[in-house]
């Protein structure tokens, strides 16, 4: 007997919603959720491959420590014991500079980060490191600056936008907003709408596009620059819109002014008619924008990210509705200020975080040396490093010259293959409750909390409370007293987790206020034990802690008849809402909406400056902006050191899926380890299609075959970054991340430069 059960894809940040047929404890049929408020139906090809994600031949099943050269089975209370005791030894020699956090969440799972990152802090280290760290940086550095808060970022309000404007993302095949290709044919078909394409090649998004604007590639900062001082030019701006918004428009605007834009739209090779028309839209449509790995990934990461906002507010299109919105976020999360001197920076390289993530580009050299703060000692959770960083290489030989390497992982990656102490954790499918930060739908603030699929295989165990049961068995929390655990089991029998909550309050109160910052791993091993999940019971912690309810906007209301009294009171009112949230959401394992967002208090919300305005000079900016110029970026962008092309180390194919999907019978149609050209390229080298050919760059060398695509402009090529994955005892193809530089990433926020590799393209 079969039965078909709903759940979030864990794919990719989107999470749509899907229906798993379950058979015996296995996924034997995937599709797509109707009922799912977050996707209303849609889900890609990826989500429905899920199935070779969750079973296969090479998942980690028992926790295992290695002896020499080859590993040993060993029980979990081992692997906590002789963990805990390596680690503490290393902090107590080296302080806690020397432990760090590289993951503890992908894009659509983050639940992990709720226990993970209050461990690394009651060891006193800062130190973690996530993708977030080389992808959003830049972006949610630069809303720092202008909103005074890292972490609420632009998204489109697609949902009412008259223009859709797509830059430097391929979001037909990518996705990365829900209803992504719905999204696209509605703009691109209906004579109402308008799609704008800002990306050097032919994109399959492109391909729909009623405008295509193709900068030169790695010119975006520039034809940015250039595209506001054309609208001052003009008079086009939003006069109204700066008075009343912004503080400091007077000083930012000297940077426009007096520039070059013919020279610099020569340089970005955009005639200047298409600059004009594209500059009229903007300013006079209501536009929304979606942005990213081109302008993330690419040249001057930060200065794309800023100019893109700027561009926004110029238009007064940022904040408004459709035009540029903030989703709402559930979980609360903190932005970090690097200028606070009490932000630790990276010994070697002088890196700041990020919304508390710091560029992971930087942990080799954070690890190799003879600093005497360097990194020591690191778990790896729900991310490669050895896949998924620039130069992988270089990876391996710092990872591997660590004192101690732990890989908490759910499959044999390159990682689990010499870490010390490798420990199995479930999936997305197998765990009970986790949850995706990133809420991308608008208005309505959609949430939810994963139900359990299938049973976890082994000796698996959620993330979330291999943290947890680490964190305490280091020491670093005191056991939970009995009572506590029998609170919990109450919560569970009689749904009333707010008594709980009281209960748990009155125990930090005991005495154990110090372990506040830990009061995570404590509902963990206490309501997360008697949940049978910590990710449930890290969601309803996590929700409670939301700051969604002061905002008024909620549409579930607390249960006055269970919590009479502390539904009325201030702060725990809003948790009784939360916990009502809650139960929706674990009532509905599709998922609900919990909110829905206030869409005239968006300027009041999310400025968090004192005066309520938007600042848009910043000195960092005002330093660098004076090197965007026609000439020096001209230089900038001649080849050089015998390069003759541009390699963009990274292409989202419909099949792969960064490091998670392993196994290769999933690339169904044409073979996607290829090395994209364009046609007319290719002739010029005397190459054909199919032909395999060197790929060169400063760090390594590959033979990869060829694919001429008219979708690919001229100069550049494109691999996909989602190869070189070992898989039930093969690999196919050579990962990307062998020919990056760690070295090669933005110069403020450290940000990858993966959409821009100076490479040598060559006949074999
Ligand atoms: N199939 C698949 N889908 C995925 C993923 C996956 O692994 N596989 N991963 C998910 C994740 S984590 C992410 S972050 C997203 C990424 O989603 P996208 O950012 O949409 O992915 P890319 O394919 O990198 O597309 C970036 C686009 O930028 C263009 N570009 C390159 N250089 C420049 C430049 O200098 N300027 C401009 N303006 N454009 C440029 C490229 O031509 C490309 O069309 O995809 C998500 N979806
Ligand atoms: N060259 C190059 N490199 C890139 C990119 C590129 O375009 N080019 N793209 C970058 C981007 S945008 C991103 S987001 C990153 C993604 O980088 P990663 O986050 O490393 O990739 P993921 O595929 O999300 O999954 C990482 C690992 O998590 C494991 N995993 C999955 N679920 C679980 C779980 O529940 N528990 C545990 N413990 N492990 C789990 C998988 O087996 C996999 O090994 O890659 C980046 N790397
Ligand atoms: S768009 Fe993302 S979340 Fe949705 S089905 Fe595809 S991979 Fe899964
Ligand atoms: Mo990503």
């Amino acid at each position: 007997m079969s039965e078909w059960k709903k759940t979030w894809c864990n794919l990719c940040a989107v999470t749509c919603g899907l229906e798993l047929e379950v058979e015996n404890n296995k996924v034997v049929n995937v599709r797509s959720d109707p009922s799912s408020p977050r996707s209303n139906g849609y889900c890609c090809r990826k989500g429905r491959t899920a199935k070779y994600f969750i079973d296969h031949g090479d998942r980690v099943l028992y926790p295992r420590k290695k002896v020499g050269d080859r590993y040993e089975r060993i029980s979990w209370e081992q692997a906590y014991k002789e963990i805990a005791e390596k680690a503490n030894t290393i902090l107590k020699l080296h302080g806690p500079r020397s432990a760090a956090v590289i993951g503890a969440g992908t894009a659509a799972v983050q639940t992990a980060a709720a226990t993970a990152a209050p461990m690394l802090a009651a060891m006193g280290s800062r130190y973690i490191f996530n993708p977030i760290g080389v992808e959003f940086m830049a972006d949610w550095w630069s809303h720092g600056r202008i909103f005074g808060d890292q972490s609420h970022f632009l998204e489109a309000d697609d949902e009412r936008c008259e223009v859709m404007i797509y830059w430097g993302s391929n979001a037909y095949v990518s996705h990365q907003m829900p209803n992504a290709r719905r999204i696209c044919r509605e703009f691109s078909e209906s004579p109402d709408k308008t799609v704008i394409v800002v990306d050097p090649r032919l994109s399959e998004t492109a391909r729909m596009a009623d405008m295509h604007i193709m900068p030169a590639l790695g010119s975006d900062s520039l034809f940015l620059r250039a595209l506001i001082a054309l609208i001052l030019e003009n008079g086009w701006e939003n006069k109204e819109y700066l008075n009343k918004y912004t503080k400091d428009w007077a000083l930012a605007k000297g940077w426009f002014r007096d520039f070059d834009i013919d020279g610099a739209l020569r340089v970005c090779k955009i005639p200047r008619k298409q600059a004009e028309d594209f500059a009229r839209i903007l300013t006079t449509k209501k536009w929304g924008m979606h942005r990213d790995l081109g302008l993330f990934f690419g040249r001057h990461a930060t200065m794309n990210s800023y100019l893109c906002i700027l561009l926004t507010i110029v238009c007064g299109m940022c904040l408004v509705p459709g035009g540029n919105v903030p989703p709402e976020r559930v979980i609360a999360l903190a932005g970090s200020d690097e200028r606070d001197p009490k932000t630790w920076r990276t010994p070697v390289t002088n890196r700041f975080p990020v919304m508390g993530i710091y560029p992971e580009a930087v942990i080799p050299d954070e690890i190799l040396g003879n600093n005497p703060d360097r990194i020591r000692f690191a778990i790896t959770s729900l991310n490669n490093p050895l896949r998924s960083y620039p130069d992988s290489q270089k990876m391996e030989e710092a990872l591997r010259s660590l004192e101690l390497l732990v890989a908490i992982e759910c499959c044999e990656t390159e990682v689990a293959q010499f870490a010390d102490y490798v420990l199995p954790s479930t999936n997305a499918y197998e765990g009970n409750g986790g949850f995706n930060i990133f809420t991308l739908n608008y208005p309505e603030v959609v949430f939810g909390c994963r139900k359990q699929i299938v049973r976890p295989l082994g000796e698996a165990k959620e993330d979330s409370m291999i943290f947890a049961e680490l964190t305490e068995a280091m020491g670093l929390i005191p056991k939970p007293p009995r009572w506590l655990h029998t609170a919990a089991e109450d919560a569970v029998i009689t749904g009333d987790r707010m008594k709980y909550f009281m209960k748990l309050g009155a125990w930090l109160a005991m005495g154990n206020l110090k372990y506040f910052d830990q009061a995570a791993s404590i509902i963990a091993l206490t309501l997360g034990k008697a949940m049978g999940s910590a990710d449930r019971a890290m969601t309803w912690g996590g929700m409670l802690m939301s700051n969604l309810p002061g905002r008024a906007i909620m549409a579930v209301k607390a249960d006055k008849k269970q919590h009479p009294i502390i539904s009325r009171m201030p702060i725990l009112s809003g948790m009784c809402k939360m916990d009502a949230a809650f139960k929706l959401c674990d009532d509905n394992p599709q998922g609900a909406v919990i909110a829905r967002s206030d869409e005239f208090e968006l300027m009041k919300r999310h400025i968090k400056h004192k005066d309520g305005k938007l600042r848009l000079w910043c000195e960092e900016i005002d330093s660098y902006i004076k090197r965007i110029t026609p000439e020096k970026e001209e230089a900038e962008l001649t080849l050089k050191d015998g390069c003759n092309m541009i390699l963009s180390a990274g292409r989202h194919s419909e099949s792969g899926v960064n490091a998670s999907m392993r196994n290769s019978k999933t690339f169904k149609y044409r073979d996607p380890y290829t090395l994209a050209v364009n046609p007319e390229d290719a002739a010029q080298m005397g190459l054909t299609d199919g032909q395999t050919v060197r790929l060169s760059t400063n760090k390594g060398s590959i033979k990869i075959p060829i694919e001429c695509s008219w979708q690919i402009s001229r100069g550049y090529c494109m691999m996909p970054h989602f190869f070189g994955l070992k898989f039930e005892g093969g690999t196919y193809g050579v990962h990307a991340n062998y020919l990056t530089d760690h070295r090669d990433i933005d110069e403020i926020t450290g940000n990858a430069r993966w959409r821009y590799t100076p490479c040598r393209v060559e006949v074999i």
